[in-house]
């Protein structure tokens, strides 16, 4: 897997890759730069089966990520806007589409480009200092990597327009009563637990948690009969697998597993 970036630190815990999105002076704004490693990582994570599971947070303790980059925004004009946007597009939709699942640690400011790129990991977990929100209104724009599509469809529909609309920002008791974050932690404990989620995540059948997560994000795009199909789909392919034949047999004898993620 690659792993030297200059604005990403990666950090392999065995099959858990934890990585840090690291400008800490600009509250790790995703700037092209960021955007453009964060792609690259994701098509290397895409291609690493001994990952089983990462994490990603933010350098320093304010911020997650403050959002897309303002300073490289300000002079842009609509082609090149298109462009910045489609780039953030591939990256969240590359993250969001990894077979490993992504557990986002939110250790500070998650706003604009910042909420959007935590809401593209499959689970959120936060810091009591975290606040969130999507402040693109009240600087002339709207959300440009995907935070009208995703937030929708992690809030209520109210909820969503209402933090979309108003452009305010909330705190992490807010996430959490809106079912944004799964769990809000003192800092100094968010990224042992999120490490130790994804350990869990990765000491199970690796393919029958990457064919989980397929089943998962599914739901959220078509019909419950296209989602159901999909799923009968993907359960019985994993009766191909060796690690169904392991798992069901060591229930059977029992005694714990031993996944090969074949
Ligand atoms: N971009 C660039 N630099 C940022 C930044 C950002 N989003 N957020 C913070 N920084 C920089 C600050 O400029 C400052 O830099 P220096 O002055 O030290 O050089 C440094 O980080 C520390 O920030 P502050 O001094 O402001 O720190 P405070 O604690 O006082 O305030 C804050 C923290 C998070 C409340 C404040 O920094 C803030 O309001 N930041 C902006 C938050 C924000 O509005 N984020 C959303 C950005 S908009 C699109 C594509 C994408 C998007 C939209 C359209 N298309 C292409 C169509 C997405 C848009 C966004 O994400």
């Amino acid at each position: 897997m690659q792993s030297q970036f200059e604005t990403l630190l990666v950090e392999l815990d065995g099959p858990v890759a934890v990585v840090t999105i690291n400008r800490p002076k600009a509250l790790n704004a995703l700037n092209q730069k960021v955007l453009e490693e964060l792609l690259a990582l994701g098509n290397s994570l895409r291609t690493s089966p001994a990952v089983r599971a990462v994490v990603l947070t933010g350098a320093g303790e304010k911020a997650f990520v403050a959002g897309a980059d303002i300073a490289a925004m300000a002079a842009m004009q609509p082609a090149e806007a298109l462009g910045f946007a489609e780039l953030g597009h591939r990256v969240m939709d590359g993250l969001e589409s990894l077979p490993q699942p992504v557990i986002a640690a939110v250790n500070g400011f998650a706003l604009g480009g910042g909420l959007e790129l935590a809401m593209a990991c499959d689970i959120l977990l936060a810091s009591e200092s975290a606040r969130f929100g999507q402040p693109e209104v009240s600087i002339g724009v709207m959300p440009g990597f995907g935070g009208s599509q995703r937030l929708p469809r992690r809030v209520s529909f109210g909820a969503a327009a209402e933090i979309l609309l108003s452009g305010d920002s909330f705190p992490a008791a807010e996430a959490l009563r809106l079912g944004l974050v799964n769990r809000v932690l003192p800092l100094a404990d968010l990224l042992p637990e999120a490490k130790k989620l994804a350990h869990k995540i990765a000491s199970r059948a690796p393919v029958a948690v990457q064919k989980t997560k397929q089943a998962l994000h599914a739901s959220r795009q078509g019909p419950l009969s296209e989602g159901n199909a999909t799923e009968r789909q993907l359960f019985s392919d994993l009766f191909a697998t060796a690690d169904q034949k392991e798992g069901m047999t060591a229930f059977l004898q029992k005694r714990p597993p031993t996944y090969t993620g074949q």
